[in-house]
């Protein structure tokens, strides 16, 4: 065993806010979603512990380039992000398994100021792993994970420890509706402290083709990632879904500058959840959309900080601007 292996865990400590499963959220989002004429569930119920090890396997896809260009960012600027903030702690949303955030910690750790990690995600076992890994890999790092909804868990936010980095990554920002998407970001401007930043994680419009490849992988990884929030309501929910009764769609709106993924019922279908007393049919091609993934100028990203109180101090881009990372503090 390694020699801080034992003392580890006193490093550690877990707020658990969701009930196990999630299913309370699930339930009302499958009574508002799915008995309305335009059928949808948000896509936080794609990650279970499959669905998150399916969004790891995504990351590592040819096509998709947002993860390994942010990661290029992070490369480049983490020493500037680290110098510029301070920052004792870094709080992550929707942390998944904090590949990337290594590289900020590390930065922040060269730098002498580091010390908590808080990753927020709606998935316990990320949180849990993610937790367990970074106190052996960062001696004298302190990880509250807090496993909750980040739209509806914020306030249980430990006070700061110091000056604080709220990181969003992965363009995640992206899968919340335009509207909803300011009033998070006000929730989130409210819990970054004194002299606290946002870093935030923003994916850029581009070309049709190279987006719908990202959504659309060949090897059918997406599609199974997509499909698993079936498996998910028929899990949680005993829903009688045909998994492979349904084909995976993704498609570029240039009008709304959004990608949207859906599941297509292949035939009528019929599906019960009979913990919720609900029957729901699916026409023939009838559609369930499961995720947006809203794309970014600088304009709309600093249109949306500044809608939050926020100002754009850094925008921080790869040589082809395809993805960006915003520096931002209270105005
Ligand atoms: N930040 C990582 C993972 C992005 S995947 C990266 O950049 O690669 C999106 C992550 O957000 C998943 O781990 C998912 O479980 C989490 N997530 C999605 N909706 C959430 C919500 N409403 N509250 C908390 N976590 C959420
Ligand atoms: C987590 N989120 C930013 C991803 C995205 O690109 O919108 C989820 C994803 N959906 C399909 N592929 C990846």
């Amino acid at each position: 065993m390694e020699p801080n292996a034992q003392a580890a865990p006193a490093r550690i400590t877990i707020d658990c806010r969701l009930p196990p499963g999630g299913e309370r959220s699930l339930r009302d989002d499958v009574l508002d979603g799915l008995t309305r004429p335009f059928k949808e569930v948000p896509p936080k119920h794609f990650y279970d512990a499959r669905g998150s090890e399916l969004f790891e396997q995504i990351c590592e896809l040819p096509e998709y380039y947002p993860t390994r260009t942010e990661r290029a960012i992070l490369e480049d600027q983490a020493a500037a992000i680290a110098e510029r903030t301070g920052a004792a702690e870094l709080v992550e949303l929707g942390a998944g398994y904090a590949t990337k955030t290594r590289i900020l910690l590390s930065a922040l750790e060269d730098a002498g100021t580091l010390r908590r990690f808080i990753p927020v995600d709606v998935s316990e076992a990320t949180v849990r792993g993610c937790a367990d890994a970074l106190v052996r890999e960062y001696p004298g790092l302190e990880v509250h994970g807090l496993v909750g909804d980040f739209e509806r868990h914020l306030l249980h936010l430990p006070d700061p420890c110091g000056r604080r980095i709220i990181a969003f990554l992965g363009g995640t920002i992206g899968n919340f509706p335009p509207g909803s998407r300011r009033r998070f970001l006000r929730t989130v401007a409210a819990r970054l402290g004194p002299e606290g930043w946002l870093l935030l994680g923003t994916d850029l419009v581009k070309d049709a083709r190279t987006l719908e490849a990202a959504y659309d992988d060949a090897a059918g990884v997406t599609a199974e990632f997509n499909r698993n929030v079936l498996r998910v309501m028929n899990r949680d929910l005993g829903a009688d879904f045909d998994v492979e009764a349904f084909d995976h769609v993704a498609f570029w709106d240039p009008d709304r500058e959004w990608i949207e993924m859906r599941l297509r019922s292949r035939g009528r279908q019929t599906v019960r959840f009979p913990d919720l007393g609900l029957t729901v049919h699916f026409a023939p091609r009838e559609e369930l959309r499961t995720e947006i993934s809203a794309k970014f100028t600088r304009t709309r990203a600093a249109g949306d900080l500044a809608a939050a109180g926020l100002e754009l101090v850094d925008w921080f881009t790869d040589p082809d601007e395809l993805f960006a990372l915003s520096l931002a503090r209270l105005v």
